[in-house]
Protein backbone atom coordinates (compact mmCIF):
# COMPACT_ATOMS: atom_id res chain seq x y z
CA UNK A 1 0.00 0.00 0.00
CA UNK A 2 1.21 3.53 -1.11
CA UNK A 3 0.02 6.02 1.47
CA UNK A 4 0.71 10.37 -0.08
CA UNK A 5 0.37 12.90 2.83
CA UNK A 6 0.18 16.67 1.59
CA UNK A 7 1.52 18.33 5.09
CA UNK A 8 2.69 21.79 6.48
CA UNK A 9 4.43 21.73 9.87
CA UNK A 10 3.48 20.54 13.48
CA UNK A 11 0.10 19.41 12.71
CA UNK A 12 1.27 17.64 10.18
CA UNK A 13 4.70 15.80 11.39
CA UNK A 14 2.41 14.95 14.54
CA UNK A 15 0.03 13.58 11.96
CA UNK A 16 2.97 11.87 10.34
CA UNK A 17 4.18 10.10 13.23
CA UNK A 18 0.50 8.17 13.20
CA UNK A 19 0.75 7.26 10.03
CA UNK A 20 4.40 6.06 10.07
CA UNK A 21 3.27 3.54 12.94
CA UNK A 22 0.29 2.44 11.14
CA UNK A 23 2.26 1.92 8.13
CA UNK A 24 4.80 0.14 9.82
CA UNK A 25 2.12 -2.58 11.16
CA UNK A 26 0.77 -3.12 7.76
CA UNK A 27 3.86 -2.69 5.77
CA UNK A 28 2.91 0.35 3.71
CA UNK A 29 5.06 3.15 2.10
CA UNK A 30 4.39 6.51 2.89
CA UNK A 31 5.69 9.73 1.18
CA UNK A 32 4.86 12.87 2.40
CA UNK A 33 4.80 16.49 0.30
CA UNK A 34 5.76 19.08 2.59
CA UNK A 35 4.91 22.64 2.05
CA UNK A 36 7.98 25.54 1.05
CA UNK A 37 5.45 28.16 1.23
CA UNK A 38 7.17 29.77 4.59
CA UNK A 39 10.31 29.66 4.11
CA UNK A 40 12.94 32.05 4.05
CA UNK A 41 16.55 33.47 3.69
CA UNK A 42 17.75 34.74 6.86
CA UNK A 43 21.18 35.82 7.51
CA UNK A 44 22.52 34.65 4.37
CA UNK A 45 20.65 30.69 5.49
CA UNK A 46 18.06 28.85 3.82
CA UNK A 47 15.03 28.50 6.25
CA UNK A 48 12.62 25.84 5.59
CA UNK A 49 10.28 25.50 8.77
CA UNK A 50 7.76 22.98 7.64
CA UNK A 51 10.50 21.02 6.48
CA UNK A 52 12.41 20.94 9.16
CA UNK A 53 9.23 20.31 11.82
CA UNK A 54 8.69 16.94 10.03
CA UNK A 55 12.26 16.20 10.21
CA UNK A 56 12.76 16.56 13.80
CA UNK A 57 9.66 15.52 14.75
CA UNK A 58 9.95 11.95 13.12
CA UNK A 59 13.57 12.03 13.82
CA UNK A 60 12.87 12.26 17.66
CA UNK A 61 14.46 15.88 17.50
CA UNK A 62 11.55 18.66 18.29
CA UNK A 63 10.88 20.72 20.91
CA UNK A 64 7.65 18.98 22.02
CA UNK A 65 6.50 22.49 23.85
CA UNK A 66 7.71 24.68 20.78
CA UNK A 67 6.54 22.37 17.90
CA UNK A 68 8.78 24.02 16.00
CA UNK A 69 13.20 23.90 15.93
CA UNK A 70 14.84 21.55 18.01
CA UNK A 71 14.91 19.77 21.93
CA UNK A 72 17.23 21.01 24.30
CA UNK A 73 18.03 24.27 21.80
CA UNK A 74 20.39 27.05 22.96
CA UNK A 75 20.64 30.50 21.78
CA UNK A 76 23.75 32.16 21.84
CA UNK A 77 23.83 32.71 17.97
CA UNK A 78 20.73 34.92 18.43
CA UNK A 79 21.75 36.38 21.31
CA UNK A 80 25.41 37.46 19.71
CA UNK A 81 23.21 38.81 16.55
CA UNK A 82 21.15 40.86 18.49
CA UNK A 83 24.80 42.18 20.27
CA UNK A 84 25.05 43.67 16.78
CA UNK A 85 21.86 45.17 16.12
CA UNK A 86 21.04 42.62 13.17
CA UNK A 87 17.85 42.41 12.01
CA UNK A 88 15.43 40.62 12.10
CA UNK A 89 15.27 40.53 15.79
CA UNK A 90 11.73 38.92 15.92
CA UNK A 91 12.97 35.89 14.18
CA UNK A 92 15.18 33.50 16.53
CA UNK A 93 17.13 30.51 14.78
CA UNK A 94 18.50 28.40 17.46
CA UNK A 95 22.37 26.68 17.50
CA UNK A 96 21.88 23.43 16.47
CA UNK A 97 19.02 24.37 14.06
CA UNK A 98 21.74 26.25 12.94
CA UNK A 99 23.68 23.26 11.84
CA UNK A 100 21.07 22.23 9.78
CA UNK A 101 20.73 25.57 8.03
CA UNK A 102 24.49 25.65 7.27
CA UNK A 103 24.21 22.10 5.77
CA UNK A 104 21.23 22.91 3.52
CA UNK A 105 22.66 26.54 2.10
CA UNK A 106 26.24 24.66 1.37
CA UNK A 107 24.50 22.22 -0.72
CA UNK A 108 21.80 24.62 -2.36
CA UNK A 109 24.55 26.96 -3.10
CA UNK A 110 26.62 24.14 -4.46
CA UNK A 111 23.68 23.11 -6.76
CA UNK A 112 21.62 20.38 -5.09
CA UNK A 113 18.26 20.62 -5.31
CA UNK A 114 16.10 21.10 -2.36
CA UNK A 115 14.77 17.51 -2.54
CA UNK A 116 18.23 16.26 -2.90
CA UNK A 117 19.11 18.17 -0.06
CA UNK A 118 16.22 17.30 1.97
CA UNK A 119 17.32 13.56 1.70
CA UNK A 120 20.77 13.97 2.46
CA UNK A 121 19.54 15.80 5.61
CA UNK A 122 16.90 12.99 6.52
CA UNK A 123 20.35 10.41 6.45
CA UNK A 124 21.30 11.51 10.05
CA UNK A 125 17.12 11.62 11.53
CA UNK A 126 15.94 8.67 9.39
CA UNK A 127 12.69 9.73 9.02
CA UNK A 128 10.75 6.38 7.76
CA UNK A 129 9.03 7.97 5.09
CA UNK A 130 9.94 9.96 2.18
CA UNK A 131 10.15 13.55 2.60
CA UNK A 132 9.71 15.24 -0.24
CA UNK A 133 9.42 19.29 -0.55
CA UNK A 134 6.20 20.24 -3.00
CA UNK A 135 8.63 21.99 -5.28
CA UNK A 136 12.29 22.66 -5.56
CA UNK A 137 11.54 26.33 -6.86
CA UNK A 138 11.06 29.13 -4.99
CA UNK A 139 7.66 29.62 -3.74
CA UNK A 140 6.88 31.97 -0.65
CA UNK A 141 3.97 32.82 0.75
CA UNK A 142 3.57 36.66 1.48
CA UNK A 143 0.33 38.57 2.84
CA UNK A 144 -0.66 41.83 1.58
CA UNK A 145 -1.46 43.74 4.21
CA UNK A 146 -2.16 47.46 5.35
CA UNK A 147 -1.05 49.56 8.09
CA UNK A 148 1.82 51.62 8.98
CA UNK A 149 4.86 50.55 7.39
CA UNK A 150 7.20 52.42 9.26
CA UNK A 151 7.32 55.72 7.19
CA UNK A 152 3.72 56.42 8.09
CA UNK A 153 2.51 54.64 5.15
CA UNK A 154 -1.15 53.30 5.23
CA UNK A 155 -1.39 51.87 1.83
CA UNK A 156 -1.13 47.88 1.39
CA UNK A 157 2.07 45.96 0.86
CA UNK A 158 3.14 42.80 0.79
CA UNK A 159 5.05 40.96 3.79
CA UNK A 160 6.88 37.32 3.93
CA UNK A 161 4.57 35.09 5.97
CA UNK A 162 7.28 34.55 8.59
CA UNK A 163 6.86 38.75 9.27
CA UNK A 164 2.96 38.38 8.94
CA UNK A 165 2.42 35.25 11.62
CA UNK A 166 5.47 35.41 13.87
CA UNK A 167 6.42 39.40 14.61
CA UNK A 168 2.35 40.34 13.90
CA UNK A 169 0.78 37.15 15.01
CA UNK A 170 -1.63 37.65 12.26
CA UNK A 171 -2.73 40.90 13.53
CA UNK A 172 -2.87 43.29 10.87
CA UNK A 173 -5.59 44.43 8.31
CA UNK A 174 -5.33 41.60 5.87
CA UNK A 175 -6.15 40.94 2.46
CA UNK A 176 -5.10 38.08 0.87
CA UNK A 177 -1.62 35.68 0.51
CA UNK A 178 0.04 35.53 -2.62
CA UNK A 179 2.43 32.16 -3.23
CA UNK A 180 5.30 34.66 -5.31
CA UNK A 181 7.03 32.16 -7.68
CA UNK A 182 3.85 29.63 -7.81
CA UNK A 183 3.18 30.01 -11.45
CA UNK A 184 6.08 28.70 -12.94
CA UNK A 185 7.02 26.24 -9.74
CA UNK A 186 7.15 22.66 -10.98
CA UNK A 187 6.69 19.69 -8.52
CA UNK A 188 9.83 18.22 -7.07
CA UNK A 189 10.73 15.24 -8.85
CA UNK A 190 8.96 12.24 -7.49
CA UNK A 191 5.84 14.26 -6.25
CA UNK A 192 3.90 13.54 -9.27
CA UNK A 193 5.13 10.18 -9.17
CA UNK A 194 4.59 9.42 -5.87
CA UNK A 195 0.71 10.66 -5.94
CA UNK A 196 -0.17 9.17 -9.39
CA UNK A 197 0.81 5.57 -7.74
CA UNK A 198 -1.01 5.99 -4.38
CA UNK A 199 -3.23 4.30 -3.06
CA UNK A 200 -4.58 6.51 -0.76
CA UNK A 201 -3.83 10.58 -0.28
CA UNK A 202 -4.28 11.67 3.05
CA UNK A 203 -4.58 15.84 3.49
CA UNK A 204 -3.23 16.46 7.13
CA UNK A 205 -4.75 18.37 9.34
CA UNK A 206 -2.61 21.08 8.84
CA UNK A 207 -3.72 25.02 7.93
CA UNK A 208 -5.62 24.68 5.06
CA UNK A 209 -4.36 28.02 3.78
CA UNK A 210 -0.71 28.57 4.61
CA UNK A 211 0.66 25.02 4.41
CA UNK A 212 -1.88 23.09 2.18
CA UNK A 213 -2.89 25.89 -0.24
CA UNK A 214 0.92 26.79 -0.93
CA UNK A 215 1.23 22.87 -1.80
CA UNK A 216 -2.17 23.18 -4.14
CA UNK A 217 -0.71 25.85 -5.77
CA UNK A 218 1.90 24.23 -7.50
CA UNK A 219 0.72 24.04 -11.23
CA UNK A 220 0.24 20.00 -11.91
CA UNK A 221 0.08 19.19 -8.30
CA UNK A 222 -3.78 20.24 -7.49
CA UNK A 223 -4.52 18.46 -10.46
CA UNK A 224 -2.14 15.04 -9.85
CA UNK A 225 -4.43 14.75 -6.70
CA UNK A 226 -7.72 15.30 -8.37
CA UNK A 227 -7.43 13.61 -11.71
CA UNK A 228 -5.19 10.43 -10.21
CA UNK A 229 -6.38 7.25 -9.56
CA UNK A 230 -6.41 7.70 -5.51
CA UNK A 231 -9.13 8.31 -3.26
CA UNK A 232 -8.62 11.72 -1.55
CA UNK A 233 -9.14 12.20 2.32
CA UNK A 234 -8.82 14.88 4.82
CA UNK A 235 -8.35 15.29 8.27
CA UNK A 236 -9.93 18.48 9.86
CA UNK A 237 -7.23 20.77 12.17
CA UNK A 238 -10.35 22.53 13.06
CA UNK A 239 -12.24 21.22 16.45
CA UNK A 240 -15.43 22.87 17.46
CA UNK A 241 -14.73 25.87 15.76
CA UNK A 242 -11.56 27.02 16.68
CA UNK A 243 -7.95 25.43 15.56
CA UNK A 244 -6.30 23.05 17.84
CA UNK A 245 -3.56 25.58 17.98
CA UNK A 246 -1.77 28.12 15.83
CA UNK A 247 -4.00 30.86 13.73
CA UNK A 248 -5.91 29.13 11.53
CA UNK A 249 -8.73 31.25 12.45
CA UNK A 250 -7.17 34.02 11.19
CA UNK A 251 -6.08 32.69 7.77
CA UNK A 252 -9.44 31.17 7.07
CA UNK A 253 -11.30 34.74 8.13
CA UNK A 254 -9.19 36.62 5.20
CA UNK A 255 -10.69 34.15 3.03
CA UNK A 256 -14.00 34.72 4.21
CA UNK A 257 -14.62 31.09 5.61
CA UNK A 258 -16.00 30.24 8.97
CA UNK A 259 -13.78 28.16 11.16
CA UNK A 260 -14.95 25.51 11.33
CA UNK A 261 -14.85 21.92 10.23
CA UNK A 262 -17.50 22.22 7.70
CA UNK A 263 -15.82 25.69 6.78
CA UNK A 264 -12.48 24.18 5.97
CA UNK A 265 -14.01 21.27 4.05
CA UNK A 266 -16.11 23.31 2.23
CA UNK A 267 -12.98 25.45 1.10
CA UNK A 268 -11.60 22.00 -0.22
CA UNK A 269 -14.45 20.85 -1.46
CA UNK A 270 -15.54 17.86 -3.09
CA UNK A 271 -13.89 15.96 -6.04
CA UNK A 272 -17.11 15.26 -7.51
CA UNK A 273 -17.68 19.14 -8.00
CA UNK A 274 -13.98 20.39 -8.71
CA UNK A 275 -12.90 20.16 -4.85
CA UNK A 276 -10.49 17.94 -3.96
CA UNK A 277 -11.57 15.53 -1.09
CA UNK A 278 -13.68 12.37 -1.53
CA UNK A 279 -13.72 11.92 2.64
CA UNK A 280 -13.67 14.88 5.46
CA UNK A 281 -12.61 13.67 8.64
CA UNK A 282 -13.99 15.87 11.53
CA UNK A 283 -14.23 15.15 15.53
CA UNK A 284 -17.16 14.40 17.37
CA UNK A 285 -17.96 17.65 18.49
CA UNK A 286 -18.36 18.60 14.71
CA UNK A 287 -20.91 15.96 14.16
CA UNK A 288 -23.17 16.57 11.17
CA UNK A 289 -20.68 18.58 9.76
CA UNK A 290 -22.05 18.84 5.73
CA UNK A 291 -19.80 18.96 2.89
CA UNK A 292 -21.88 18.53 -0.53
CA UNK A 293 -20.67 15.16 -2.22
CA UNK A 294 -18.35 14.52 0.39
CA UNK A 295 -18.49 11.47 2.82
CA UNK A 296 -18.05 12.97 6.47
CA UNK A 297 -17.26 10.93 8.92
CA UNK A 298 -16.53 11.57 12.61
CA UNK A 299 -13.47 10.30 14.82
CA UNK A 300 -11.73 11.76 18.19
CA UNK A 301 -8.97 14.12 16.29
CA UNK A 302 -6.80 15.28 19.24
CA UNK A 303 -3.09 13.94 18.53
CA UNK A 304 -2.43 13.50 22.42
CA UNK A 305 -0.12 10.38 22.32
CA UNK A 306 0.69 8.33 19.01
CA UNK A 307 -2.11 5.61 19.68
CA UNK A 308 -4.74 8.29 19.18
CA UNK A 309 -2.93 9.66 16.20
CA UNK A 310 -3.13 5.64 14.75
CA UNK A 311 -6.41 5.51 15.72
CA UNK A 312 -7.31 8.83 13.61
CA UNK A 313 -5.14 7.87 10.84
CA UNK A 314 -6.89 4.40 10.69
CA UNK A 315 -10.16 6.16 10.46
CA UNK A 316 -9.41 8.31 7.67
CA UNK A 317 -8.11 5.24 5.64
CA UNK A 318 -11.51 3.22 6.61
CA UNK A 319 -13.69 6.51 4.90
CA UNK A 320 -12.54 5.75 1.46
P1 LIG B 1 2.55 24.63 10.94
O1 LIG B 1 2.97 24.62 9.52
O2 LIG B 1 3.68 24.43 11.88
O3 LIG B 1 1.66 25.76 11.29
O4 LIG B 1 1.69 23.30 11.11
P2 LIG B 1 0.53 22.69 10.22
O5 LIG B 1 0.00 23.63 9.23
O6 LIG B 1 0.97 21.35 9.73
O7 LIG B 1 -0.54 22.42 11.33
C1 LIG B 1 -1.18 23.45 12.02
C2 LIG B 1 -2.59 22.99 12.30
O8 LIG B 1 -2.52 21.77 13.06
C3 LIG B 1 -3.40 23.96 13.15
O9 LIG B 1 -4.40 24.54 12.36
C4 LIG B 1 -3.96 23.09 14.25
O10 LIG B 1 -5.33 23.31 14.46
C5 LIG B 1 -3.71 21.67 13.78
N1 LIG B 1 -3.51 20.77 14.88
C6 LIG B 1 -2.54 20.80 15.81
N2 LIG B 1 -2.72 19.81 16.71
C7 LIG B 1 -3.82 19.13 16.33
C8 LIG B 1 -4.53 17.99 16.85
O11 LIG B 1 -4.18 17.39 17.85
N3 LIG B 1 -5.63 17.59 16.15
C9 LIG B 1 -6.06 18.23 15.02
N4 LIG B 1 -7.16 17.75 14.42
N5 LIG B 1 -5.44 19.30 14.51
C10 LIG B 1 -4.33 19.73 15.16
N1 LIG C 1 8.19 30.88 15.37
C1 LIG C 1 8.11 31.92 16.20
O1 LIG C 1 7.02 32.22 16.67
N2 LIG C 1 9.22 32.66 16.53
C2 LIG C 1 10.43 32.35 16.05
O2 LIG C 1 11.41 33.04 16.37
C3 LIG C 1 10.55 31.22 15.18
C4 LIG C 1 11.78 30.81 14.69
C5 LIG C 1 11.85 29.65 13.88
C6 LIG C 1 13.08 29.20 13.42
C7 LIG C 1 13.17 28.06 12.64
C8 LIG C 1 11.99 27.36 12.31
O3 LIG C 1 12.06 26.26 11.57
C9 LIG C 1 10.76 27.81 12.76
C10 LIG C 1 10.67 28.95 13.55
N3 LIG C 1 9.44 29.41 14.02
C11 LIG C 1 9.38 30.50 14.86
C12 LIG C 1 8.20 28.71 13.69
C13 LIG C 1 7.66 29.06 12.32
O4 LIG C 1 8.00 30.30 11.86
C14 LIG C 1 6.14 29.04 12.17
O5 LIG C 1 5.48 28.48 13.23
C15 LIG C 1 5.79 28.28 10.95
O6 LIG C 1 6.46 28.67 9.79
C16 LIG C 1 4.30 28.30 10.69
O7 LIG C 1 4.17 27.10 10.10
CA1 LIG D 1 3.67 26.09 8.04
Amino acid sequence: MRIVVLTGGIGGARFLLGVRAYAREVAAEVTAVVNVGDDLLLHGLKVCPDLDSVMYTLGGGADPERGWGRVGETWTVKSELAAYGAEPTWFGLGDKDIATHLVRTTMLNAGYPLSAVTQALATRWEPGLTMLPATDDRLETHVVVSGPDGDGDQGQRAIHFQEWWVRYRADLPTHRFVFVGAETAKPAPGVLEAIGSADVVLIAPSNPVVSIAPILAVPGLREAVTDGPAPVVGVSPVIGGAPVRGMADRCLAVLGVECSAAGVGGLYGGRSAGGLLDGWLVAPEDEGALVPGVTVRTAPLRMTDEAATVAMVRAALELV
